[in-house]
């Protein structure tokens, strides 16, 4: 059994997760619309992990003897000027993400979860590649993609990302 705190910032957690994947997801649309389908690839990948992100915290709520709550996911706001501009905010979006993660963290000290606090870790972790990733796509647009062939070639490298589920 976890705490009802423990499991109110969980709900929220999992909230977050897929109105990332709504974020993600209207990225995706956005660059198919200007025909970076590498750039809507990747997009729609990342909006597949946010829904796994959230679904490995509904299971472990269940799991553990708790009640899932899904409050109302927000319409994704972003601004669509350029690819740039897209990954930037990305990057700021993941950081939120990670403060959200760090506060989760730090209640389960607080309510001395040290389950939770240990099943936390990979989101932990998983934040931290995350923003590395996105920061290094932001460095090649900055560094490269004013020039249209460089987008091309930026767009097929992620045209290739995997899906991991
Ligand atoms: Fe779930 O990691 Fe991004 O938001």
């Amino acid at each position: 059994m976890i705490s009802d705190k423990i499991r109110d910032i969980l709900n929220e957690q999992i909230n977050k997760e897929f109105y990332s994947a709504y974020l993600y997801l209207s990225m995706s649309a956005y660059f198919s619309e200007i025909g970076l389908y590498g750039f809507s690839h990747w997009a729609k990948v990342q909006s597949k992990e946010e829904i796994e992100h959230g679904m490995i915290l509904f299971e472990y709520i269940l799991g553990r003897k708790s009640q899932v709550h899904f409050a109302q996911i927000s319409t994704p706001k972003f601004e669509m000027n350029s690819p740039l501009e897209v990954f930037e905010q990305i990057y700021n979006h993941e950081r939120s993400i990670t403060e959200a993660i760090d506060c989760v963290a730090h209640m389960t000290e607080g309510e001395c979860d040290l389950a939770t606090r240990n099943f936390i870790d990979w989101y932990l972790e998983e934040q931290i590649e995350e923003e590395d990733v996105v920061s290094r796509i932001i460095s090649k647009l900055k560094t490269f993609g004013g020039e249209k062939s460089a987008l091309y070639l930026i767009d097929r490298e992620l045209a290739t990302r995997e899906s991991s589920t």
